[in-house]
Parts: structure tokens; sequence; C-alpha cells
């Protein structure tokens, strides 16, 4: 096996201010499939396309934001092995046993830098589903009710201290760097996008003052086409839109930016770039950070930096 270690990012946990409000938006709206309601309150959902019982989990609580984020590693023996090595880095790490999470094995949990918590985990269950098993179709009903994206794909997170968090995501979790920006000083780093994978980022940080912020967690959409039927989908059920259908200049995804009843913020993109651990780290110079970010409209809108849960 190629790859090794962290492969994905498999959950990530979001505070919402109203359960039944947020059922209604991830279920019907965004189109989640429902999988699962534990003792604790917490609304379980898969996207269509995803093979494990969960990656999006619902918490009601008095503020948004994020709980946790968390990646799936290939075995028991690299859960071990990362534990011990972020253990020798000096992070500390708790074991959260199993069944915490519904049809989830121990999570190992520690903090990063930027304030973030962050999981490992080896185990989930796999659902039965039409993709599942021999000769699956290409598509479901599924794919086809609400925005109804192929999967969570990556988050990003605002919180200072970033060059720390990825030494500790490049030199111990095994990931490559593949773009970054910088800031005025042409040193200092205002963002970086990081990948366990081929894919263009499995996980980005922007540079922020307070700690463990939510800048938006992220959907992955079969095409353009798709992210413009989202556009449609989000007006229709009159979703408060941040910004697009645009492009990024960063990974060159096709994106919208929008908030949930929370807001929270959220993505539905497509058509990225791929990245692998002997490309050279992209690199976005701060006269073109607008570009970066927004590539058509060349400037940040006022919302990108300074709106976060
Ligand atoms: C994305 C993405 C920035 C670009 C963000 C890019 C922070 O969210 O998924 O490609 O410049
Ligand atoms: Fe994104």
């Amino acid at each position: 096996m190629a790859m090794t270690g962290v492969l994905r990012p498999g959950h990530a946990c979001i505070r919402v201010l109203d359960m039944k409000e947020a059922t209604h938006f991830y279920g019907e709206v965004l189109g989640l499939i429902e999988t699962g309601r534990d003792s604790f309150g917490r609304v379980y959902y898969r996207a269509w396309d995803e093979i494990e019982h969960n990656s999006i989990i619902l918490r009601e609580a008095d503020s948004a934001g994020m709980d946790f984020m968390g990646f799936k590693v290939d075995s028991e023996a690299s859960l071990d092995r990362l534990e011990a090595d972020v253990r020798a880095y000096g992070i500390p790490t708790e074991r959260i046993p199993a069944g915490d999470l519904l049809q989830t094995g121990e999570r190992v949990r520690f903090q990063i830098p930027s304030g973030h918590q962050i999981e490992l985990y080896a185990e989930k269950a796999r659902l039965s589903t039409p993709q599942s098993g021999n000769n699956p179709p290409p598509w479901n009903p599924e794919a086809e009710r609400g925005i109804a994206p192929i999967r969570f794909d990556h988050a990003l997170l605002y919180g200072p201290d970033i060059e720390k968090v990825q030494d500790l995501f490049v030199n111990v979790l095994g990931f490559h760097t593949s773009e970054q920006i910088m800031l005025e000083d042409g040193k200092t780093q205002l963002a970086i996008f990081m990948a366990c994978s081929s894919k263009a980022h499995d996980i980005a940080f922007v540079r922020h003052e307070e700690p463990a912020k939510l800048h938006h967690v992220s959907f992955y959409m079969e095409s353009w086409e798709k992210v413009l039927r989202a556009a449609d989908l989000m007006s229709m059920h009159k979703i408060s839109i941040d910004m697009g259908p645009t492009r990024h200049g960063v990974t060159r995804g096709t994106t919208i930016y929008a908030f949930d009843p929370s807001g929270n913020r959220f993505e539905t993109f497509a058509g990225v770039q791929s990245s692998y651990p002997d490309h050279e780290t992209l690199t976005w110079t701060w006269d073109e950070v607008g570009t970066a970010v927004y590539y058509h409209d060349r400037q940040l809108n006022p919302a990108f930096l300074g709106v976060v849960t």
C-alpha cells in the first residue's frame, strides 16, 4: 500500500445553536443522510458516496464552531505509532473510548498549537450502501436530494502559531504542504494548505489571534455544474451566501462559501488540482492575496478574515 498512516479526513463535530433548524439544513438542504442520534443528542450524517457510518456530527451548544476534527488512519498499529510520535513530540494525547461516537472505535485526541482538537481513529463501521459492493452504479437517488455533496473533504481552521501546526502535521503526521499564502514581509505565512493524500489539501490553516476557530468545513461536488446547482438551491432555501460561485486561485477550486443557520461557514467546491509529496509548495505572494483567495474578484471580502465561528 502506497498510502499509509493518516489516510483522510474522517469526521468533524460541528456545534449548532438550534438542532431542529440544523437538521433541516444538513439533512434536507445540504442533503446529507442521517445515520443516527446518540444519548447526548448528537446527530450523525454521512454524504451519499461515503463508506463509513458518519462524517458530520452535530452537537447543540450555546456557541457555533467546531468541537473536533478526526482523521482516519490505516490501522490500529498506525494509531499506536502516531499516538507515541505525537507524545514524543511533546503534545499530550488522550484516548476516547470506542463507542463514544456511534459506530466508531477508539480515538486519540490532542490539542494542536492553533488550539484545535484533532483526533485520529482506525475503526469506524462501514455501511452497505448503493455505492458499495459489486458492480455499483455511478450514483443513486440520494445524489440528487438537496445539494448532495460526494463527501466531507477538508476544513479551514483559524488560529495562532500555524508554523508550529505545520511542523506537527508535516514532521509527525506525514502531511505535505501543497500551497501557502505569505504576508507582506514575504516570510510569515498567512495560510498553509496541507495534504495527507494527493488532494489539493486535507486541512488548511489561516493565522489568527484567537485560537480554535472554524473558517469552513468543505464538501466536494462532482462538477462546476453541481456547484452552480448548489448555488441555486442555496437561493431557493434563502441560505446566506458569503462568496461565489467563484474560483479560488489557491487549489484552483471552483467554489461557494455560505453559512449554515448557526453561522458556521461551509463550502461546496469542485475541480481542484492534485498534489503529491514531490511537488513544490506553491506560494502566493501578499500582492496577489486577493487573487489567491477569490480568483475573479481579486480582492478579499471583509467576511473572509473576520467572520469565523
Ligand atoms: C479553499 C479551498 C484561501 C483559499 C481557500 C481555499 C484561504 O477553501 O477549498 O480550496 O485562500
Ligand atoms: Fe476550502
